[in-house]
């Protein structure tokens, strides 16, 4: 654009089960903040295991689906919509690689290299495409009349 205003785009996050029983919310909140990112939407949910396998319906035929899907329920997850400037690509930047224990080594200051463990408990999710983020965003924050994936739940 030249009229200097930044296009702006939303991206979908998520604290998982492990990044909200540690306490890493506030942290990982401060580096969201840090990194210029708005936190338009938030929803504290307990998934339940239609929601967990229809949501990463694209692992379904990997070994690590069940395994996934039982993490992903095992506590409540903080579900965020973020806005900024290239989000997509930039809240991907921020968390670093899915395993939390290489990021530690490769990406330390990474949000997954500081507040995740392993390859599966890694404390946050992020969409990895704009198609992703829209497709997660309205999986989520569905019009009410329209019905939600998620039917119950409380906005902060
Ligand atoms: P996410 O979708 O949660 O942001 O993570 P990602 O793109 O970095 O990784 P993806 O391949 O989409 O995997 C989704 C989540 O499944 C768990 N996982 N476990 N081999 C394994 O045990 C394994 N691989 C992946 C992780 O929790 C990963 O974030
Ligand atoms: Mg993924």
């Amino acid at each position: 654009r030249s009229d200097g205003f930044a296009e702006k785009e939303k991206t979908l996050a998520i604290i998982k089960p492990d990044g909200l029983y540690d306490n890493c919310t506030d942290k990982i909140k401060n580096a969201i903040f840090d990194s210029g990112f708005t936190i338009v939407k938030e929803m504290l949910i307990q998934l339940d295991e239609e929601a967990a396998m229809s949501f990463y319906a694209e692992h379904s035929s990997r070994s690590f689906f069940s395994s996934l899907v039982k993490y992903m329920t095992s506590g409540p997850v903080l579900i965020m919509v973020l806005e900024k400037e290239n989000a997509v690509a930039d809240w991907r930047a921020l968390i670093g690689p899915t395993d939390a224990s290489k990021a530690k080594i490769t990406h330390p200051n990474s949000i997954r290299a500081m507040y995740g463990l392993d390859l599966q408990k890694n404390c946050v999710h992020g969409s990895d495409s704009p198609q992703s983020a829209q497709r997660e965003i309205s999986f989520f924050f569905k019009e009410k009349s329209s019905g939600s994936a998620v039917t119950e739940h409380d906005e902060l």
